[in-house]
């Protein structure tokens, strides 16, 4: 064997995955050492601060719950909290798991290397100078959601104004919050009308002189729910965590919402309606993930639905022109991540805030003062807000150049043979490299802290087994990759999420080659995916090679 490295393992990102990924590597004896853009823990919740920015999991589900000491010693005040307390509910953890030490902070890893001679991965940081460092095993934890993504107009850049990202909004140094801005009596523009867009453009209406809404593709938004927690409830929530985590662990996402077990079209429509109505007003996700079993599946019952919540938009929406403007026309209800509301709609009926559909009038450009419309009008505005999403999913393995054994990039190789990797988790060709809560992983469309936890927990008996043989190298088997490949694309398939253009599927119109539907997806859920995992553990780690060689010939006489 060659040179030794100088960790062996290396996380990319201090978000929800990475600093658990980190902790758990650190409690099996590893050295490992954390790379993070950003001067502290948080990921997404570190960066994400716009006004309005809320988590819609409810909070006490979206947590660590492999940490019985951190569910109780935290207190959430909300049902859907607010970015600071989330962020202070990472900080809390990070606490606990006394990661910190082990990050390096303000640091970007501009690309990785495998050194196929040594057999360790050689990791080259933006403002590392020039020595990179090396470690045996790679973990990307980057999140799903980490890439901002600014609209392809021409222009963007010469606005004279100040204009935000809501993906990367200027924060308080003193605090969680976002800087201290005061948009009062501003002309505001939002570009943008997804779940960051919904929320931002809800506190933005109750301050602006005149709120400009750019909207391309509207959404099917459901109300939130939100409520103050209680002392008395929180205690309660307490008391019922174990019980809850059972719940959860049964649920398609691990949300705490369940499909009521029946066909749509076999309940009598009265009763329909009265159940949508019932799970319309919230909270959270219970319309979109705890509504009759078949919905996203079958256009006719989705059409029902569909057309349920287009009636309630025309119920909210004073002006019927606006109304129908806000309707989406292009997917049913659900098949787009639907993004939660309190009173979005609403905002319609007040005077200060316009809506202009960009189906109608394209953006043409931005210009120093304003944004021009295809109608030749310029919207003179005094702020711009992005509310333009990410480059999702791979957007974040996208950003640096990983190289592999024979030298190709990732990108290179997905560029021209499509996304591909066995559970989500290791990519044919790039060894030890682990992608936590990227492409076809069954932990992404899901409540992450709960979710990348699954995976994590299990990598580490995948770890443990390295350490326990001494073995160098992880590898993805081709064949049992190409067969992960069909699973994603069959489970797709079957649904009519597979079928709509959506961040899910890959699509990003503002990103060169992300135009055309990808399987980023492993459709069968958290449940499936878990029981798939332990069988594939229970059958010697099928589908990986441990220094080149499946589990079961390791101890073969060569
Ligand atoms: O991003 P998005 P997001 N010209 O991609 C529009 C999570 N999240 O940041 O659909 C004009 O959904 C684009 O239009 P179109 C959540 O999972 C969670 O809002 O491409 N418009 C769309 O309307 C969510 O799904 C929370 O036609 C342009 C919008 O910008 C995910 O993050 C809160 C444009 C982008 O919407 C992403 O949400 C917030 C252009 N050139 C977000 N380019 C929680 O509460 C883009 N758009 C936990």
């Amino acid at each position: 064997m060659g040179k030794q490295p100088d960790f062996d393992a290396v996380v990319i990102g201090a978000g929800i995955t990475g600093m658990y990924q980190l902790y758990k590597l650190r409690e099996q004896g590893y050295s490992v050492k954390g790379i993070e853009a950003a001067p502290d823990v948080g990921g997404a919740w570190f960066w994400n601060r716009y006004p309005g920015c809320r988590v819609d999991s409810e909070s006490h589900t979206y947590s660590y719950f492999w940490s019985p000491e951190l569910l109780q010693k935290f207190n959430w005040t909300e049902r859907f909290a607010g970015q600071p307390e989330v962020l202070s509910y990472l900080q809390t953890a990070a606490d606990l798991m006394d990661v910190r030490k082990d990050y390096i902070f303000n640091q970007r890893v501009r690309h990785a290397r495998w050194d196929d001679v040594n057999k360790f991965w050689v990791i080259q940081l933006e403002e590392g100078g020039s020595v990179p460092i090396t470690a045996r095993f790679l973990f990307s934890a980057m999140g799903p959601l980490s890439a901002p993504q600014m609209p392809n107009v021409p222009g963007v850049y010469t606005f004279e104004g100040p204009w935000y990202h809501t993906g990367r909004w200027p924060r308080d140094p003193n605090s969680n919050r976002g800087a201290d801005l005061d948009f009062t009596g501003h002309r505001v523009a939002v570009i943008g009308t997804g779940a960051s867009g919904v929320q931002v453009i809800q506190e933005m209406a109750k301050v602006a002189k005149d709120l400009y809404v750019f909207q391309r593709s509207p959404n099917w938004c459901n109300p939130l729910g939100n409520a103050p927690l209680s002392q008395e409830e929180m205690d309660e929530i307490k008391r019922n965590y174990k019980a809850l985590n059972e719940f959860c662990d049964t649920t398609l996402s691990g949300f705490p919402h369940k499909w009521i077990d029946k066909h749509t079209l076999d309940v009598p429509a009265e009763e329909r309606e009265a159940t949508w109505e019932e799970l319309y007003k919230g909270p959270g996700f219970r319309l979109w993930l705890g509504n009759y079993k078949d919905y996203l599946e079958n256009p006719e019952a989705n059409a029902l639905v569909t057309d349920f919540v287009r009636r309630k938009i025309r119920e909210r929406v004073k002006d019927p022109v606006t109304a129908e403007k806000l309707t989406p026309r292009d997917h049913g209800y659900g098949t787009r991540r639907v993004p939660m509301e309190t009173k979005y709609y609403e905002c319609y009926n007040q005077d200060n805030v316009h809506l202009i559909d960009l189906r109608e009038t394209p953006i043409e450009r931005i210009e120093p003062t304003g944004i021009r419309t295809s109608d030749g009008v310029l919207t003179e505005v005094d702020v711009i807000v992005y509310a333009t999403g990410f480059y999702a999913i791979r957007g974040s393995l996208s950003r640096i150049e990983i190289y592999g054994k024979d030298g190709r990039s990732l990108n290179e190789v997905w560029r021209e043979e499509g996304v591909s990797t066995y559970l989500g988790l290791m990519i044919d060709g790039f060894p030890n490299f682990f992608t936590l809560v990227g492409p076809q992983n069954g932990t992404v469309f899901c409540n992450i802290p709960r979710c990348s936890a699954v995976a994590i927990d299990w990598n580490t008996g995948l770890m443990q087994n390295v350490l326990d043989k001494g073995i160098t190298t992880i590898e993805a088997d081709p064949e049992a990759q190409d067969e992960w490949n069909r699973l994603c694309e069959e489970l797709l398939a079957k649904g009519l999420i597979g079928k709509t253009n959506s961040w899910f599927t890959g699509v990003n119109k503002n990103v060169e080659g992300a135009q055309k539907r990808e399987v980023l997806f492993y459709a069968g859920g958290i449940p499936e995916f878990k029981e798939l995992c332990k069988e594939i553990q229970a059958d010697n780690w099928r589908g990986f090679l441990f220094d080149g060689v499946p589990a079961t010939k390791l101890n073969e006489p060569a």
